[in-house]
């Protein structure tokens, strides 16, 4: 149990701050948020208060008096198309995490109206969510209905639960639960009846991260009381969720030896929301190494905007916060896509598509203004393929274009503008750093944008190197950035990833492509999408656990690969 030694100093700590003054005593925050700093309390019973901890970010949740109300959002993740679905129920990120040594029980208070089913998730390792896709592993949910409790269990070793026990129960209104992981079995009990499972090593992690869902359409359930204690000589510790790294860093850091550089060029990757808040080799990284935050997936489409109605900006606060916190620039992804787009959204009818579209832009721009530095506000919208008229890629098919044909282009950069005139805004497309027909139709595209007076202010290459024998040629990267200059537009490395097959190849292009952009003064950052396999985007999800890709400079142990010495010449290299 690798975490646990990690418990108890957290839980002196906590008794401390407590001695020494009270919750804000140890808070960072003076006390203007001291909920999550209060929920160390107690140590002494062995007892801990969840609910005192971080609620209020949970999707879906409201605090109250009475605890959390819990209302069905009914969050799915869709394929590209629209299709399919996989249930998304909303894990609260940011709130309390419990960490447990040996045996322990989590007792829960819950109010359920009738018709509702409360459903309360105890995590021992955080999903792993990406746009069409959700890896659940090791957890247990815990559900009450009218009629029946139930305990389902997930080992990490497959998509599908390793035991779903039910049992008949005429609930009341208001009903205790009590989980109990002892002797070797997972047990759930509520008044007189239990259900139980032998344990597949759930918590073996040594932590719990809890999540809730409802049926939607059904009225709220209620939280009540989510206590933990410890039991036959274990212990339980509550640990709250960090959010700042070191406050300096090594200067051999990408990100050090990049604020050395002539150009203190901006060094991003994108990130998501789940591992920073639960593996801490990755959020060491994150902070260390990089001074800017691309939003990986948390602000596509069907995550932020799931329902007509609904936004929820739940992950996408956490990384801006995470970012503020820790002294980043944020660049928002993405606002306009003809992907990650919720099914409601593809549903809607020609006419009121620019509406929608319109409406999504102002909202989401508006809830970060001040706060996200700039935005991909169209995210690929050339065609994959060379079929336009003239031999080259025309304009993607998608939901936008096929309302408003090119003008959707126009009404998203305009739309953005109008909400936030200092956030930079970008267009982003994939195979434009080579010459070819793919470059000329992006270069054709920006020079009509411009020519009819659209507010953007540059284009980032994405630079995805995805197969042997693909490759990018710094210097036509290089003359691709000076053309675009040239019209008055910055540019930036985007999404850049490298497959690995061929370490050496691999370490020789990610820096050859990071000094193509140290050499342009119109360059304004140099992004990678991901940080280390252990999560990458290519990382092949249908297997448990995931079998990671190899396209990322660190890797799945979270070692450098030769690229990241690499990267660190390069940026050695143009130290004032
Ligand atoms: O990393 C993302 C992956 O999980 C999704 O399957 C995919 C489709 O929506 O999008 C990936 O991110 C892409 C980004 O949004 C735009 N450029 C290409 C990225 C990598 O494929």
């Amino acid at each position: 149990m690798p975490n646990v030694s990690r418990a108890w100093p957290t839980l002196f700590v906590s008794v401390l701050c407590l001695l020494a003054g009270g919750a804000a005593a140890c808070d960072p925050s003076g006390g203007r948020d001291a909920r999550p700093s209060a929920s160390g309390a107690a140590p002494a019973s062995g007892r801990v208060d969840l609910l005192a901890g971080d609620w209020r970010h949970l999707p879906g949740g409201t605090v109250g008096s009475g605890g959390v109300r819990i209302h069905g959002l009914g969050r799915q993740i869709v394929l590209q198309d629209g299709t399919g679905g996989q249930p998304h129920p909303p894990v609260n990120l940011r709130g309390p995490r419990l960490e447990v040594r040996g045996d322990f029980q989590v007792s829960a208070t819950l109010r359920r109206p009738a018709g509702q089913t409360a459903s309360l998730y105890l995590y021992g390792e955080v999903p792993i969510v990406y746009d069409e896709w959700r890896q659940n592993r090791r957890g247990l949910r815990v559900a009450v209905s009218e009629r029946e409790l139930s305990l389902t269990v997930w080992d990490g070793r497959s998509a599908a639960p390793v035991a779903d026990r039910t049992a008949s129960v005429t609930s009341p209104a208001t009903v205790s639960v009590t989980f109990e992981r002892h002797g070797g079995d997972l047990v759930l009990s509520a008044g007189d009846t239990r259900v139980s499972v032998p344990d597949p090593g759930v918590f073996d992690a040594g932590s719990v991260t809890f999540g809730v869902d409802a049926v939607p359409g059904a009225p709220d359930w209620t939280l009540a009381a989510l206590e933990a204690t410890a039991r036959d000589g274990g212990g339980v510790a509550v640990r709250d969720t960090r959010m700042a790294g070191q406050p300096t860093q090594p200067s051999d850091s990408l990100r050090g030896l990049a604020e050395a550089t002539g150009r203190r060029l901006p060094i991003g990757a994108a990130m998501a929301a789940e591992p920073l808040v639960s593996d801490d080799g990755y959020r060491t990284l994150a902070t260390t190494q990089f001074s800017m935050l691309t939003t990986e997936n948390a602000l596509k489409p069907q995550f932020v905007h799931p329902g007509p109605d609904t936004y929820d900006f739940a992950e996408g606060d956490l990384l801006v916060d995470f970012a503020a916190a820790n002294r980043m620039t944020v660049h928002g992804h993405t606002l306009i896509f003809g992907e990650a787009n919720p099914r409601w959204m593809q549903q809607v009818a020609l006419a009121d598509r620019e509406r929608v579209m319109t409406g999504h832009v102002r909202t989401v721009v508006g809830h970060y203004r001040g706060r996200v530095a700039e935005w991909d506000v169209v995210n690929e919208p050339l065609s994959p393929d060379d079929d336009g008229p003239d031999g080259r890629p025309g304009l993607r098919e998608h939901l936008w274009q096929e309302a408003m044909g090119e003008s959707y282009i126009d009404k998203a950069f305009t739309a953005a503008r109008a909400v936030d005139s200092e956030a930079k805004l970008y267009l982003n497309e994939f195979g434009a750093e080579a010459d070819g027909p793919r470059w000329d139709a992006l270069y054709a595209l920006v020079v009509r944008l411009k020519g009819r007076g659209v507010p953007i202010d540059g284009v980032g290459f994405q630079s995805h190197i995805h197969e042997a024998g693909d490759h990018i040629d710094p210097a036509v990267l290089r003359s691709h950035i000076a053309a675009l200059a040239e019209l008055g537009l910055s540019a930036r490395i985007s999404e850049i990833d490298v497959y690995g097959e061929s370490p050496r190849v691999q370490a020789t292009q990610f820096a050859g492509v990071l000094g193509a952009c140290l050499s342009e003064p119109t360059c304004t950052s140099f992004s990678t999408w991901g940080i280390t396999d252990r999560y990458g985007s290519t990382a092949e999800h249908d297997s448990y656990p995931l079998e990671p890709g190899d396209e990322l400079p660190w890797d799945q142990r979270l070692r450098p690969k030769p690229a990241v010495a690499a990267l660190r010449d390069t940026l050695r290299a143009a130290r004032r």
